[in-house]
């Protein structure tokens, strides 16, 4: 018999996502994905200065704090066909980097690892079998039974009092739940390490953007950190040492703890690969440019098509016009209306903001969201396409940890795991450990070239920029943590006319689009087991593995449509 499941609001999640999904034989037969929450920062930005879009722009979202700062410079930039200076280049890659490095240790640990680690069974664990565990995988400084003794201890306080804090409401004792008190009392020992170490990364972010969350100092055209070698303020050597001793802390962590977590817990796991495969269109676009023009980088993208790595298509600068020519957004199955119908798809030069609430209607109009395509398609984007599009491109260091995970993966499941498992519920991690061992050995990589730079004598980091009379129009991309980020501006002398936000959720969240087709979580969910219908944990897990972050794929809240939210879970 169907049974319909509404998760409303699904939870540790930036924004407000609402989850349907009818269940029958105790799989998922079919799912919906709906924003539920209005913004509209595209419409604010219409007739303002477009050297202020970045600090608006970036008020989008409190989770990915500085990808639409990076993004709205970018687009600007790419407007005004502006090269910026290298060290900027440098300066912005750290930033990028550390964010993301911060934004995958926090989703592993704190959003998403509670699906998996069962934190009540981790009070029957052996604190010494949990040490020799976890000394067999890593050589972690923060795995010796001392430590296990006393997070066991803390947990006790906590049960004891009958007050779990931050872990009330996980669904402990779940029959999905599959690992050894052992096993999860390592996990939340690192989860406790995992909210100590996290602060590194901010910091570095703190002290090159000037703040965190929302950073100071980008600028079009640059950045706004003055380099020098001899003055105590701006960004001296000094500062530089301190951020360099916090990369390596990070590098510990990612290496030791979180890589060899994820390898393990999917290991024990290792059934969860059957599930959440979906869309296999992966889109991704290469970051971390390594010259001012943003022609050259240090993290390759592309396009893969239906999961064959050999189908990779490169996407080779900021001026591709196989990237800027294949987006596009559809509203049939969104809140809002285009003026020529809205069985359209415009492209985001052309795009519009217009909104249009009907209600949820399963066949009609469900979600904030619009639906982006690339060259017609939906598309999967984040940690798993970027992975499969560096390895795909032959990018070395993807392949040396892609090759250490799925190694430890096999190991610990007792069987030859391959990287055709990554397409799953549980290579969504796996990917984003994966790239993120890679992320911060290239923000390391960063920090060598910045230094080596201002070696050379050169301390340059802004190019002032100039608006023209008439029109010209911009893309700036960026591999935000969960995928693909552009920002789209036309510029009319020195004003914006339009500007559309094409985000990472977006795309992977979508509804369906003009041609009825689902979007990746939609599609991931299709045959996703469902144990318990009260108790939809594993649909949180198909989720949650793609880090939601709706603040950010729904771009002001609208005071007058704000729908009351219902919690039911029939
Ligand atoms: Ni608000 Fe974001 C990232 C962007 S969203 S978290 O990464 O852009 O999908
Ligand atoms: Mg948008």
């Amino acid at each position: 018999m169907n049974k319909r499941v509404t998760i409303d609001p699904v939870t540790r999640i930036e924004g407000h996502l609402r989850v349907d999904v009818e269940v029958d034989g105790g799989r998922v037969k079919k799912a919906w994905a709906s924003g539920q929450m209005w913004r509209g920062v595209e419409n604010i930005l219409i007739g303002r200065d477009p050297r202020d879009a970045w600090a608006i722009t970036q008020r989008i979202c409190g989770v990915c704090t500085t990808v639409h700062a990076i993004a709205s410079v970018r687009a600007v930039e790419n407007a005004l066909q502006l090269e910026i200076p290298v060290n900027a280049q440098y300066i912005r890659n750290m930033i990028i980097l550390a964010h993301a490095v911060h934004d995958h240790i926090v989703h592993f640990y704190h959003l998403s690892a509670l699906d998996w680690v069962d934190v009540v069974s981790a009070l029957k664990a052996d604190p010494e079998k949990t040490a020799s565990l976890a000394q067999s995988l890593s050589n972690w400084n923060g795995n010796s039974k001392a430590e296990f003794v006393k997070v066991q201890e803390r947990l006790k306080g906590f049960v004891g009092t009958g007050q779990l804090g931050i872990f009330t409401n996980g669904y402990w004792g779940h029959p999905a739940m599959r690992l050894t008190p052992e096993v999860n009392l390592l996990a939340v020992s690192h989860y406790l390490q995992a909210l100590e170490v996290q602060r590194y990364a901010s910091k570095i972010v703190a002290v090159l953007g000037s703040k965190s969350p929302h950073i100071q100092n980008v600028a079009v055209g640059g950045v706004a950190n003055p380099l020098s070698v001899d003055t105590q303020s701006v960004l001296t050597i000094e500062r530089l040492l301190a951020i360099k001793e916090w990369m390596l802390k990070l590098e510990d962590f990612v290496k030791n703890v979180y890589l060899i977590d994820v390898g393990a817990i999917g290991g024990f796991y290792a059934d969860w690969t059957k599930y959440g495969k979906g869309i296999t269109e992966y889109l991704c676009v290469p970051d971390i440019p390594l010259d001012g023009k943003g022609e050259k980088f240090a993290l390759p993208g592309g396009y893969i098509e239906g999961g064959k790595l050999e189908s990779y298509k490169p996407i080779t600068t900021f001026n591709d016009k196989y990237f800027t020519d294949g987006v596009s957004e559809a509203i049939k199955h969104s809140w809002y209306n285009y003026s020529g119908g809205n069985d359209k798809s415009l492209h985001p030069y052309k795009g519009e903001t217009t909104p249009n609430y009907t209600d949820f209607q399963d066949d009609g109009k469900y979600s904030w969201l619009k639906s982006p395509t690339f060259y017609g398609k939906p598309m999967q984007v984040g940690p798993l396409p970027r992975v499969l599009n560096m390895l795909a491109a032959g990018h070395e260091p993807t392949k040396k940890y892609a090759t250490a995970a799925l190694d430890l993966v096999s190991k610990v499941a007792g069987a030859k795991v391959g990287v055709d498992a990554l397409h799953s519920t549980i290579g969504r991690h796996a990917a984003r450990a994966v790239g993120c061992a890679v992320q911060v050995d290239e923000l390391i990589n960063q920090w060598d070239l910045l230094l080596a730079n201002m070696a050379k004598g050169d301390l340059k980091t802004f190019n002032r920029p100039v608006f023209p009379k008439g029109e010209q129009m911009g893309v700036g991309f960026h591999e935000a943590p969960r995928g693909v980020l552009s920002h789209w501006v036309v510029i009319d002398s020195g004003k914006i006319k339009n500007y559309q936000c094409v985000v990472p959720t977006t795309w992977n969240a979508a509804p369906r689009n003009e041609k009825d087709q689902p979007g990746a979580y939609e599609a991931c969910l299709i045959d996703n087991p469902v144990a318990d219908p009260e108790k939809p944990l594993e649909v949180l897990r198909t989720v949650h593995s793609f880090d939601p972050c709706l603040a950010c794929a729904v771009h002001v809240v609208d005071q007058e449509h704000n729908p009351v939210v219902t919690v039911k879970a029939v």
